[in-house]
């Protein structure tokens, strides 16, 4: 049997080096980009492995224009959904934004509306009341903020009532980052 030449031999090497990094992409894109168990709206944009969670799910996403300083108006929060039944309510955060974020829940007073609570010095609202945070990376509950392209998530008992859903973090309450649930 003929040897391969020395320039065939390169040849092939370098082809198997494409294949494999090629290889080893899509499976990075495989373990990335999982079904997430929250549902169709956030489709595993993230690199945490939710937990299957109890009661109604709730999806939330918080997003930013991703440029420093851009705080008024550049930032949301939303929820897949606008209304749930009470009892066991499970939020997965997802940030797609590229600064950490995080979600607290709050319930509204009276006619509150979304949106309107006072803003301190600090660029944060009073927190009072809270039922309870995502705000950990990859973990339930509270923590040290959802970090970019991961989740967070929290599971409450919720009662019949209206919520304000925001994140707290210096300024971006003033720049949009809330939104209403009510719970039937
Ligand atoms: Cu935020």
């Amino acid at each position: 049997m003929k040897t391969l030449s020395r320039g065939m031999q390169i040849l092939i090497g370098a082809i198997a080096t494409v294949l494999l990094a090629a290889l080893s992409m899509a499976g990075i894109t495989l373990l990335g980009g999982g079904p997430n168990p929250g549902g169709a709206r956030n489709p595993g944009a993230t690199r945490c492995a939710a937990p299957s969670f109890a009661g109604t799910v709730v999806n939330v996403t918080t997003t930013d224009r991703g440029r420093p300083g851009m705080m008024r108006g550049g930032m949301r929060l939303s929820a897949d959904r606008a209304t749930v039944v009470h009892g066991k309510v499970s939020f997965l955060v997802t940030n797609a934004g590229s600064i950490p974020h995080e979600m607290l829940v709050v319930p509204l007073a009276g006619t509150q509306s979304a949106g309107t609570r006072p803003v301190g010095r600090d660029g944060r609202v009073d927190e009072a009341g809270s039922l309870g945070e995502a705000s950990a990376t990859c973990a339930d509950g509270e923590g040290e903020g959802i970090l970019p392209s991961t989740a967070g998530w929290v599971t409450l008992d919720l009662p019949p009532g209206r919520y304000e859903l925001f994140c707290n973090l210096q300024g971006h309450y003033l720049a949009g980052m809330y939104t209403e649930l009510t719970v039937t």
